[in-house]
């Protein structure tokens, strides 16, 4: 495997982007109340700061349930996009999602990893996907063939657009800095559910 300069070689062509700058695209590109699910911490807090959508759910706490979450809503409602927006430490703990995803394959959903190689929020520490882990080819081999490293701002937003009328399940990996979140989520469990049911029309 070839590496980058900093020893990374998987979507080692992708350009770093910044997620507050890459969530911002995406939430504007949506207009039919699509559904978008924030992973613990700095996922949703820039989802937050892009917009106080009722459709959105920010999840607090726990790592590697934003994917699990979006595939719940994308069942629940097919005729709905839904899209998961996590952190690759998080994915890393619940990678077992991408099979069970691709098994069941909604078209519906949109699944974003957000690649810094750290846990920025507990400290900038190192996550094992910092050696080279490939989140595409990891995706790819459980069966998630629609997916694809985002090469820069431009194509993660033709990515995006482009999930909303695919015929499977995509994900989409973003090289990203390790900037810190522009906003912080108002950590409110209840309201946060609440408002999403309202969003969703379930309440
Ligand atoms: C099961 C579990 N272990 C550890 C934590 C503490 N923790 C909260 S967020 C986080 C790091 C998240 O990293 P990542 O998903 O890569 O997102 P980033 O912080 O880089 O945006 C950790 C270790 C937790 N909340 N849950």
């Amino acid at each position: 495997m070839s590496t980058d300069a900093t020893g990374r070689g998987a979507g080692s062509n992708a350009k770093t982007m910044n997620r507050a700058e890459i969530t911002k695209r995406l939430v504007s590109r949506l207009a039919r109340g699509e559904a978008v699910v924030g992973g613990i911490g700095n996922t949703n807090f820039d989802l937050w700061a892009a917009g106080r959508r009722p459709e959105n759910f920010y999840m607090l706490g726990s790592m590697g349930l934003a994917f699990p979450i979006a595939l719940g809503v994308a069942l629940a409602q097919p005729q709905r996009h839904v899209f998961a927006l996590e952190g690759d430490g998080s994915l890393l703990m619940q990678m077992g999602c991408l099979a069970t995803i691709a098994a069941v394959a909604p078209k519906n959903l949109t699944l974003v990893v957000m690649d810094n190689g750290i846990y920025q929020i507990t400290g900038g520490q190192a996550t094992p996907a910092a050696a080279g882990t490939d989140f595409v080819a990891a995706a790819q081999a459980m069966g998630l063939s629609n997916a694809a490293w985002a090469a820069d701002e431009e194509d993660f937003e033709r990515l995006a657009v482009a999930s909303l009328t695919a015929a499977r399940p995509t994900l989409i990996a973003a090289r990203i800095d390790g900037q810190p979140a522009v906003a912080t989520t108002h950590r409110d469990p209840v309201q946060i559910r609440e408002r999403f049911m309202k969003g969703i029309g379930v309440r």
